[in-house]
Formats: C-alpha cells, structure tokens, sequence
C-alpha cells in the first residue's frame, strides 16, 4: 500500500490540500477555497491589517474542463468575482483515449469568459517566463477569476510518445525513457536524476516558505495588539473549535407544541448556532425557501460590485464577502465540491442545502468530502415519499441506504424538532462530514418523557418501552416514521402487545456505541422486531433479524398530498400493527388490522 497513491489523498502525505481523483472535483474545490479565503478576509482583515490575503492556485486539464462539474464551479466562481482564483489549463489537446479533436473542440477560452473569467493564452507551457508573467497578470485582476491557458505537450521530449494518449497513463519503458532523456539532453541516464540546478531551485521554497510564515506572524502579532477580540475569534475559527456558549440558544419543544417539519427545526436550530459559531456560513441550491436553511439577517456572499442589497432573494443584512449565506444557485455539484473545499481551507464551518433526491448531483463530493475527512455540513429536506405533490421524480428511496454506505460520513435522519437540533448539535461538532435527513411535512413532537437515553449522539434509543418485563416486539423507526411506531405501539396495547419503539436516526452513530449499549437498545434476544423507514429496505435486514419484519418501499414513489403516499404505499400505524401481530403468530387479528387499514386508505 502507497501513500502516494495515482490520486493523492489529503491528510496522508504532506502538501495535498483537498482529495479529487473523479475529474472536475478539485476545480469546484478550489472555488470553495478562494471563497473561504474571501469571506474570512472580508472578516478578520482591518485597514492596516490584512492576515487573511493570499491567491488560490489550481492546475486542471481537458478531462477536468470536459466535466460538467468545473462548468458549474466556473459560473459561480464568475458571479461572486473570485478575483483570487487563478487556475492553469493544461491544454495539451490530448486526454486519456485519444485526441481532444475526437470531443472536445469548444473555445475554452471563449467559455471562460463568457463564464466573467480573465484569460490569457501562453503558446509554449516550456516558456516560464511567460508562465510567471501570465500569473502576474492575473494576480493583478481583482474582480475575474483567470484561467490561463498553457499549450503543453503530453510526454515532452518522448520520441515516440509526445503528443500521444499512450502517454497519459502507460510507463514509457525503459527503451524510451532513454530515448526521451537523449532527446531533451538530459545530463544523466541515473534513474530518478533530478539536475542539481532544478533541485537548487526548488529547495528555495523552504526558506522563502519559512520567511514568509515569519513576517505573517508577526503581522498577526499586531494584528492581535490592535484587535484582540477580532483576533480570539479568529484563532478559535483557525483552530476549529467552538466557542463556550455555543449551544445557549438552541430551541426545545414540549410534546404539546404544535407540529413542525424537521426542515422548520432545522432552520430554528441552524440560526440559533450561527448566533453564536460566527464561521457557520453556507446555502442552498436555490432552495431557501424550500430547505429553511437561510441564516436570517446574516449578509449575503456576494461582491460588492454585483447588485446589492434589496435584491430579489437575497436573504438580507450585508451585501459582501463577509456575508454569510451564500447563493450557490441551481449547482449542485460544484455547491458540493465547493462546500468540500471550503472545509479543506479551515477557518469555517461550511454547509450546503437541496431536496434530498438531488444528493444524487453531490454523491461524488460527498464521497470526496467524506474520504477526506472534511468538516462539512450537507443539508437535505424533502426526505421521502411523504413530500408528496411533487412525486416520483423528487421522491428519494433509495438514497438512504446508498449514502449510508459512505465510510466515514455520518447520516442523520431525526425523527422530530427535538432530534433535529441534535443532530445539528453534533454536526458542528463532528470532525468529519455531516449529513442531515429532514423532511417536508409536520411531525408530531415525540413523548420523550419516559426515555432515559441521550437520544441522536448515540444513533439509536429507547423511545418508549414496556411498562414492566421484557417487550414481546421490537418498532424500529427512523425519521418521519417513528411517530408511527409510537402510534402503533399504543394501539398494540389493546391488543395485550407489549411494544419498546426506537427511534435510531444515524445506523453509524450506533455501530459506534460500546456492545454494553446496543444490547439495552435491541437485546439480541428480541427477536420479533419490525422495522419501519419509507425508503428502500436495503439494510435493514440486519436490524430486524433473521425473525423480524423490514416495512420500506421498492417502487418509485407517487404524487398525491403526502399523507396519502405514505398510506397508499403502507406507512400507517395499522399496517405496523399488523407486521407486529403476524410475527407474534396473530395471524386473524392481523388479518382484521389490515381491513380496518384498507378502510382507512379508501377512506
Ligand atoms: C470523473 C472521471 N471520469 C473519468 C476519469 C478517468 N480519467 C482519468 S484521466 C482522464 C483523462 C484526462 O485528460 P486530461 O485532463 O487531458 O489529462 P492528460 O491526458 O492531459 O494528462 C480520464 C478520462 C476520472 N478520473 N474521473
């Protein structure tokens, strides 16, 4: 095994700033990182007092810009005016199989700036005075990102093989390596020669690396004399930790109140934390109104030279780069590489919000964020079959059980209000990627009266268990469905039942716990379970046993008000009931549950 793996990965060999490996990723990546760069300048920097300054660089080739994904990034980065963007094309008109003549003959450079980038082209890569004076021009451009196009040559000075595909991905072999070296007149045949000039060079950097971290600190000393406060902050936010009074606002409601989605508490939670964790910033696909994920009154990200406050959308407070929700518009695959890049560059807590089904459009960055280790946040409503109107096309089914299949990513599906702003609790916690279910449509506040566990940290609880004994069966909801295990253990009763309900809205939180744990949950000796989520059962055979009933849905979904969906396609407390009864051997009155169901769906 190699840590210098064909796709360096962050955080295991030094210098690798953000993982990619898929095409495309790590140009969206690197639009979130000038972002970052932008909004903590635009906060911290004060006349006189600039600690946050430096350019975004990034190499990216044809396969990179045949991708839509850099596309995306490239009119987002256009609109905000990333100026500090700099990226170099590789443009060697050669990808993996063949020439670019044989599918990629656009005009980038035209692309690009209709995208509001600078461009420059340097005809000759080999050239690096051009290289350098093509840098400094876009260094100067303040308001457009720039793309600079370098004509390069695919295994330069290979006889054989420049300007060849063969050449991206196959060793030249010994026979024309020699050949190559002869070619460019190379001073030695020594395997892994480096000529003592480039290495001289090169090695300048650690020096001039060392001076400049220097004079940096000692810019932020007198950074720190002038603003302590500013400067605290700004050492807490570098150092990714939370301040002490982070969680005072978070709102709680009583089972008596009324009724809300979980994207409703969502909203109430994520604002109450921004009050206090002043680097949560973040936003939706152009689903703000749909996803309740707008920080309120919190700014806009935007520059200063584009429209301005007041603006049709725009969430209100400051129109700059020190606002704090950021409009990605309709891009979900750059909103996700950019969110991941965000994260990679530290200093915020960044986090994205669509429906759901377009996780879809952010599974690659997800992947990345989560094989990364990126403290990143993505946010997700209309979780279900249960949003209704919309039907098939945006109802998620089998999203859940693929994502949690993501090493390392954390998906939380809370059940009510209460669960939400855990799960929001420990998202901006967790030092790795976060991912919230919420739905569309009102959950009833759960009776959590009679649990004594600590709920969503621990990925799975008792909600409500027998009055005394052990339980004969076992209702195991996630999210919306949980409200209906409670209904169905209530009416359970009347039929001498005796039903525990879980609520378990992260499976991986609670792999995690100790066996001591798991076992009071779900004791290996209940083997009567039901288990109850509307989405595709994939996996959860393994929490309702070899004896145990797994209730979720293997059809698209259909478009009806959700309550009706959801009846329609089976979640109702009397089809739970009924699940329950048959696998305690009542067959009849299972049989009977299921007409008064019937009534209940043609009702
Ligand atoms: C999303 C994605 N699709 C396919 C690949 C496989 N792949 C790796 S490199 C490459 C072609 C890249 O061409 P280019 O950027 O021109 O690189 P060059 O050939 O110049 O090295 C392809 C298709 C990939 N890494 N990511």
């Amino acid at each position: 095994m190699s840590i210098a793996a064909g796709h360096p990965e962050r955080g295991l060999a030094p210098g690798v700033e953000v993982t990619t490996g898929p095409l495309g990723q790590g140009f969206a990546n690197g639009v979130g990182l000038a972002i970052s760069e932008a909004w903590l300048a635009a906060r911290y920097n004060r006349p006189g007092h600039k600690i946050v300054d430096h350019y975004t660089y990034a190499m990216c080739g044809d396969g990179d810009l045949m991708e839509g994904i850099s596309r995306e990034a490239a009119s987002l980065a256009g609109h905000l005016r990333l100026g500090k963007l700099i990226y170099l094309y590789d443009q060697n008109h050669i990808s993996l199989a063949g020439a670019t003549e044989v599918d990629f003959t656009e005009d980038v450079k035209k692309t690009f700036e209709g995208h509001g980038w600078h461009t420059r082209v340097v005809s000759d890569g080999n050239d690096t005075e051009e290289v350098a004076s093509a840098i400094h021009e876009a260094q100067a451009e303040s308001q457009r990102p720039s793309l600079i196009l370098v004509r390069t040559h695919i295994g330069y000075g290979s006889p054989h093989k420049q300007d060849n595909f063969t050449a991206h991905g196959d060793p030249l072999g010994e026979e024309e390596l020699l050949a190559t070296k002869k070619a460019l007149g190379w001073p030695s045949m020594e395997k892994f020669y480096l000529p003592e000039d480039s290495v001289e060079y090169f090695r300048h950097a650690v020096p001039h690396g060392a001076q400049m971290e220097d004079e940096w600190r000692k810019k932020f000393d007198a950074y720190k004399q002038a603003f302590p406060n500013e400067a605290a902050e700004f050492e807490r936010v570098v150092s990714d930790q939370l301040p002490e009074n982070w969680a005072v606002d978070l709102p709680k409601w009583n089972p008596t109140d009324k009724p809300i989605a979980t994207r409703a508490a969502g909203g109430e939670a994520m604002n109450a934390l921004a009050k206090h964790i002043p680097n949560l910033i973040g936003g939706s696909a152009d689903l703000n109104p749909s996803t309740r994920t707008a920080l309120k009154g919190l700014g806009d990200f935007q520059s200063p030279e584009v429209s301005g406050p007041g603006t049709l959308g725009a969430v209100g407070g400051e129109w700059s780069y020190a606002g704090r929700n950021i409009a990605f518009g309709v891009r979900e695959h750059a909103m996700g590489a950019a969110v991941n890049g965000m994260a990679a560059h530290g200093g915020v807590l960044p986090f994205s919000a669509t429906f759901f089904m377009f996780s879809d459009y952010m599974k690659p960055a997800i992947r990345l964020g989560a094989l990364s280790h990126l403290k990143a946040i993505y946010i997700f409503t209309h979780d279900s079959i249960g949003l209704g109107e919309d039907g098939p096309t945006h109802q998620p089914v089998e999203h859940l059980a693929g994502l949690r299949g993501i090493p390392g990513l954390t998906v939380i599906r809370p059940a009510d209000p209460n669960e939400t702003v855990e799960a929001w609790a420990f998202a901006v916690q967790n030092n790795a990627p976060t991912l919230l279910v919420l739905t569309r449509q009102v959950v009833a506040h759960l009776d959590r009266s009679q649990s004594k566990d600590p709920g969503v940290a621990r990925g799975a609880y008792v909600l409500a268990d027998v009055d005394g004994g052990s339980p004969d069966v076992i209702l195991i909801g996630t999210g919306s469905e949980v409200g209906l295990c409670a209904l169905a253990r209530e009416k359970l009763k009347g039929f001498g039942v005796k039903a525990r309900v879980v609520s378990m809205p992260s499976w991986s939180l609670f792999e995690t716990q100790d066996a001591a744990y798991r076992e009071s949950v779900l004791p290996r000796s209940i083997k009567k379970r039901v288990t109850v989520e509307a989405a595709s059962p994939i996996g959860w055979h393994r929490w309702a046993g070899d004896e145990g009933t797994v209730i979720g849905v293997e059809r698209f979904g259909a478009s009806a008000p959700g309550q009706d969906v959801l009846a329609h396609l089976g979640f109702t407390p009397e089809h739970v009931v009924a699940a329950a009864l048959r696998l305690l051997g009542k067959n009849n009155e299972a049989d009977l549950e299921y007409r008064s169901e019937a009534k209940l769906a043609t009702a």
